[in-house]
């Protein structure tokens, strides 16, 4: 052979080898959880304005796709797909679809609570279809309670920032080394399901371990993620991970053992840049926490001439504290401010652990519609309110009337301090009910009355549209 052609050989035989190494990964977005009692029990008026579904891309599988993304990596959006074609295929016959086109050797599953149930469910068509194919839980619940895992259909569970670690998970399928040469895993084998112990690497998911997401993946379901009567999608981004408070029914800061990560700002910048989204949401906990980081922030968009719509979480004390960084932020894009509220009580309030007080909500209802913001204000109802609590509740809420409302039921999420308090309480234990729309726990009211009086609460905004 003479020398071009052995070298073209070399090359052929190089390229096969490396094609042959990558493993073929399928990560999936499972559908949402239908339960919704609000919404059933609701007037037909009120029905407009409650959550029928939450619109938003799986930021977290994003960053899980780009750990990996040396190998041939699927990114299949379940929630997007049922939104462009509600009357697409039910969840058996669409992963086993999948499957057959693929051919995975492994397939990972983002879980909040109420989607464990449908995210088990995809783990056992997987089993069905290919005992071989290795099955990887992650995401917020695998972080709050692993155990829900051992289960045979799963092989392997990721919890907390994981994407370093699967990317370890990937490096000991490929050598067919033994999991449990890698840390931070549970994973099932004939020992049964067990911890490999803690991952010695501290990882800083924001800053030095920051993965930046590539929105190709979600390129099929844009045109989904669009929220509010608005046809425009929305992309999110986080600023943060992670919450410095600590209210007592809320899972974000016991994810993270109340750390909190901070990315950079010269780091959102080049996100924003590449982002070719005009809406962006801000997936924190809450943006505004540290007060210099969103100045400067927000400095650099407009030295940069950077135009987007951004939606915020931003808490009713931040914004009377500092009034002139919101009107700062809402000359330079922000549009919409979803405030969690929560109660109009003191009493309450202390017993969420919220550290804040009522009296600031109608303060920041003012200086966010001072700034032409559309304001979001959440209230979460507990179980034993009874008439006269819905009463004092609407006349608050019709007194200080924001343009979206929403009303949810206090529910104990599973791994929080208020499922805790409450555990000997709860009556229903089907998390699919676990997405704040169901109660769990017994009412004061009769069912019947509850919901009618948590429906009738949704009427009670200034706008017309729903977010
Ligand atoms: C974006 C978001 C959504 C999006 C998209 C979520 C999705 N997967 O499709 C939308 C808008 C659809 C959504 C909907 C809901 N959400 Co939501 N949402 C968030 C939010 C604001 C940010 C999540 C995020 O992107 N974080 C950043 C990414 C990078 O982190 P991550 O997702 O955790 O992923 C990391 C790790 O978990 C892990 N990981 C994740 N997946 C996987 C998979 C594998 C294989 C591996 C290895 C690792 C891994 O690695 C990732 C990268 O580091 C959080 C609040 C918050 N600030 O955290 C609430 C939150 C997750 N949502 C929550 C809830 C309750 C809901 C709803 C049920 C109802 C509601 N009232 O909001 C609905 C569900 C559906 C419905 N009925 O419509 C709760 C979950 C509570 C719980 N214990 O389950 C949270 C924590 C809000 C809260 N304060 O309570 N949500």
């Amino acid at each position: 052979m003479n020398s071009p052609l052995r070298l073209m050989a070399r090359v052929v035989i190089f390229l096969i080898f490396v094609c042959s190494k990558k493993m073929k990964i399928l990560l999936i977005n499972p559908p949402r959880s239908p339960e919704n009692k609000i919404l059933e029990s609701a007037s037909t008026e009120a029905r407009h304005f409650i959550h029928k579904k939450l619109i938003g891309p799986p930021l977290g599988l994003l960053t899980i796709a780009e750990a990996v993304k040396d190998h041939d990596v699927t990114v299949f959006d379940m929630k997007g797909e049922y939104d462009l074609n509600p009357d697409a295929t039910p969840l058996e016959i669409m992963i086993a679809d999948l499957l057959k086109e693929h051919q995975p050797d492994i397939v990972g599953v983002t879980i909040i609570t109420s989607e464990l149930y449908f995210s088990m469910d995809i783990f056992r068509v997987v089993k069905k279809f290919n005992p071989q194919i290795r099955t990887v839980a992650g995401g917020l619940h695998t972080t709050l309670c692993p155990h829900d895992f051992n289960d045979p259909v799963v092989d392997i569970v990721c919890p907390g920032h994981s994407a370093y670690i699967f990317k370890e998970v990937i490096k000991a399928l490929e050598e067919k080394r033994s999991l449990e040469s890698v840390q931070g895993i549970f994973f099932n084998n004939d020992k049964g399901f067990h911890f490999t112990g803690p991952s010695y690497i501290v990882f800083d998911p924001a800053k030095e371990h920051f993965l930046m997401p590539d929105r190709q993946h979600l390129e099929r379901w844009r045109s989904t993620y669009a929220v509010g009567g608005n046809p425009e999608p929305a992309t999110y981004l986080f600023s943060s991970l992670g919450c410095p408070y600590s209210c007592s029914f809320c899972s974000i800061w016991k994810e993270h053992n109340s750390c909190y990560f901070q990315r950079d700002v010269e780091s959102l910048i080049e996100e924003l840049k590449r982002i070719d989204y005009k809406i962006v949401r801000f997936a924190d906990a809450n943006t505004i926490v540290n007060i210099k980081f969103i100045n400067r922030l927000f400095d650099r968009i407009a030295e940069e001439d950077i135009h987007k719509t951004f939606i915020m979480d931003i808490r009713a004390d931040t914004a009377v504290e500092h009034p002139g960084l919101i009107e700062k932020l809402a000359k330079n894009g922000l549009k919409v401010v979803i405030t969690g509220f929560e109660s109009f009580r003191d009493e309450e309030l202390k017993q969420y652990n919220k550290r804040s007080e009522a009296k600031l909500i109608e303060q920041a209802i003012h200086i966010f519609h001072d700034n032409d913001i559309l304001l979001r204000g959440n209230y979460v109802v507990p179980p034993d309110y009874n008439e006269d609590d819905f009463k004092a509740l609407s006349e608050y809420a019709n007194s200080n009337k924001v343009t979206y409302a929403g009303y949810t039921i206090l529910t104990p999420m599973p791994g929080t301090v208020y499922y805790e308090e409450m555990k000997d309480r709860i009556i229903d234990h089907d998390y699919s009910k676990y997405n704040f729309f169901n109660s769990v726990m017994q009412t004061k009211l009769p069912l019947e009355k509850f919901y009618e009086n948590m429906g009738n609460l949704w009427l009670i905004k200034k706008g017309t549209d729903v977010i």
